[in-house]
């Protein structure tokens, strides 16, 4: 398809007018179909970008390293360019819309002279689902057509929807690397090597992003965390409904019941596991709708609906094994691509604590050097053959525990919502709040206690990471609190507070004195996933307590071999933690939100406070 062909006039205008400025060879609309992405994949192997893998081993898959400067989201490096600083808060790096435009127009000038543009129609959702958004990202980089060909649905379908005038959010990117005549990439990842040169913006008056310099991830397939969180939130601000960091998992009990959870968790939480995880208890199931961001929306009925914006899995791939996540293994086993993994003597792909040591006598680094093969997969820290950001990116219909309705266009009805991140001491392994604003205060202090060794901070301080939409939330987090309120208060002037998702607290990471993780985790948190179900029933399986609803003792049966004091501890209220939990969050954490933070969350702070004082006095005997 041409250009000229494009009926949408704003978006055929948009294209030129980009066109005229970045200068390509010349500009091709994709469609979206498999013809397409092997095109692509060629063009990339002939450039020496992709290694295509052993196909007897893994079918249809490819090696792609990209460039040391170039292996994450830049967060220093990522704006929200809202016309006043106060409206992007304290959670963003906020700088003047105009003056950020200006710089980077100079910048896209003819900086895609000997490439091609690409534009790329895609939908976040379900193809005309009413929940679902289409963007158009321009890109001169084939390696994000292919990955947005999986994670997101790409093409004529799209643009049939779109018709002549529909809403699309633009999407400019570019790698920054124009190529002079008769100059090919010749195997090196091209990119804006200097960080301070990359750019990832977002425009939130305008609902517009653009993103210069880096083709790495997040900072270049911009459906996922830039249009899905970052411009999604703002428009669900705007528009009354969430767009949140979350995983989507189907739950059936062993009578055949279903419910559906939706879950937020930091990065680097097992959040993709927990979404495909296989329970030990028999009789319950769990399946897969998605493994990262959730979109919702309130139906006539009163309910939340839920869909999995995304198509497929942009997943860390260290750490993945059959152990940790069988699902995904055999997801990834074919048709995926792998960016700064290790490259086995016999083609395929391999990282630390995969499950096995290398095969063969050497193996490739990420970076493309020789190394000798390790007989485990444990990994030397600093010395990694996969970077610790490596990452697969697979279709979300190969994953084996994905649940049938994953693309039902009317979305799932979610029934409870959870957080949680690592949390060594004083958080219960799960916590269900006693109102919605008890809820929101609970998102509002997730995050993870930070090691010694990890950052130059104080072993033990916790990172927070409200509602794990930090690095996501597209405007000022006090705001975004305001807005889950706000949800709570509409439910109930509704007259649907009953059908509100019912919120709980998580916290696999409990470690004993000699750090050692007390829980279990993995197939086994399906423990408390059937608490939280059976919660949701209202089953009489908890006791009320200062912090929260806990488990009745016996209500959660223990994974084999686990000790019933441990069981204990992990449902129990840790007084002193709590108190300075609190004093942590009063002094040091909710006031850098000054004036945007509700005022009810600091209500809830001390009716808290009040209620651990009471326990206090009566644990030390001093009424
Ligand atoms: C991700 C993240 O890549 O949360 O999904 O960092
Ligand atoms: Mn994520």
């Amino acid at each position: 398809m041409r250009v000229e062909d494009l009926k949408h006039a704003k978006l055929k205008k948009w294209v030129k007018d980009w066109a005229k400025i970045m200068k390509p060879a010349a500009v091709e609309i994709c469609n979206g179909t498999k013809r397409e992405y092997d095109k692509m994949l060629k063009i990339l192997v002939s450039s020496g970008l992709g290694i295509k893998l052993n196909d007897k081993i893994r079918p249809g898959s490819y090696l792609f390293r990209s460039d040391p400067s170039d292996v994450a989201r830049a967060e220093s490096r990522t704006f929200i360019a809202s016309k006043k600083k106060v409206d992007a808060g304290p959670n963003n790096n906020w700088t003047d819309p105009d003056e950020l435009k200006k710089t980077m127009t100079d910048l896209f000038k003819g900086c895609m002279k000997g490439r091609i543009m690409y534009v790329i129609p895609f939908s976040m959702g379900p193809v005309g689902s009413d929940i679902a958004k289409i963007g158009v990202e321009i890109t001169d980089s084939p390696y994000v057509v292919a990955n947005m060909h999986i994670m997101t649905r790409v093409g004529k379908k799209v643009l049939d929807v779109l018709g002549t005038d529909g809403f699309f959010v633009p999407c400019v990117h570019s790698i920054a690397k124009p190529l002079a005549k008769g100059e090919s990439d010749g195997g090196k990842w091209p990119c804006e090597p200097d960080v301070q040169k990359k750019f990832i913006s977002h425009f939130p008056d305008t609902y517009e992003i653009w993103s210069y310099g880096s083709g790495y991830g997040g900072n270049a397939l911009l459906g996922k965390k830039c249009l899905a969180l970052r411009i999604a939130s703002v428009l669900a601000r705007d528009e009354g409904w969430l767009a949140e960091h979350m995983l989507i998992l189907k739950i059936t009990n062993p009578e055949g019941e279903v419910k559906y959870f939706a879950g937020a968790f930091p990065s680097a939480c097992g959040k993709t596991n927990l979404s495909m995880l296989i329970p030990t208890m028999p009789g319950w199931k769990v399946q897969t709708i998605g493994d990262d961001i959730a979109w919702m929306k309130f139906k006539e009925d009163g309910r939340l609906y839920a869909i999995n914006p995304e198509a497929g899995f942009f997943g860390v791939a260290p750490g993945t094994s059959d152990n940790s996540n069988f699902n995904a293994m055999k997801t990834i086993s074919h048709n995926t691509i792998f960016t700064n993994c290790g490259l086995t003597v016999d083609g395929d792909v391999w990282w630390e604590q995969i499950g096995y040591g290398v095969p063969g006598g050497e193996v490739l680094d990420w970076k493309g050097q020789r190394r000798p093969a390790p007989k485990t997969d444990k990994g030397v820290k600093g010395e990694e053959i996969a970077h610790v950001n490596a990452r697969f990116t697979t279709p979300a219909s190969q994953c084996p525990a994905i649940a049938p309705e994953w693309e039902d266009p009317n979305g799932v009805p979610i029934s409870a919502f959870m957080f949680g991140g690592r949390r060594a001491t004083t958080i219960p392994l799960v916590n269900q709040s006693k109102s919605w604003v008890h809820g929101v205060f609970l998102g509002s202090i997730t995050g993870s206690e930070i090691t010694a060794a990890a950052l130059d901070i104080a072993a033990g301080s916790v990172r927070r990471d409200p509602f794990a939409m930090l690095p996501f939330c597209g405007y000022n987090m006090g705001d975004y609190f305001n807005h889950w309120i706000k949800i709570g208060q509409k439910a109930a002037a509704e007259g649907h507070a009953d059908k509100l998702p019912k919120i709980f607290f998580v916290n696999w990471f409990r470690k004993d004195t000699f750090d050692h993780f007390l829980w279990p985790g993995y197939g086994e948190n399906a423990r408390v996933l059937a608490w939280i179900f059976n919660r949701c029933n209202d089953e009489e399986n908890y006791l009320e307590t200062a912090i929260g609803n806990l488990p009745k003792p016996g209500s959660i049966e223990p994974p084999e071999g686990l000790n019933p004091d441990v069981m204990s501890s992990l449902c129990s209220v840790d007084v002193e933690g709590w108190e300075a939990e609190i004093a942590d969050i009063r002094s040091d954490y909710y006031p850098q939100y000054g004036a945007r933070l509700p005022k009810v969350l600091y209500e809830e702070l001390d009716v808290i406070e009040g209620e651990l004082a009471k326990l206090h006095a009566i644990l030390t005997g001093n009424r």
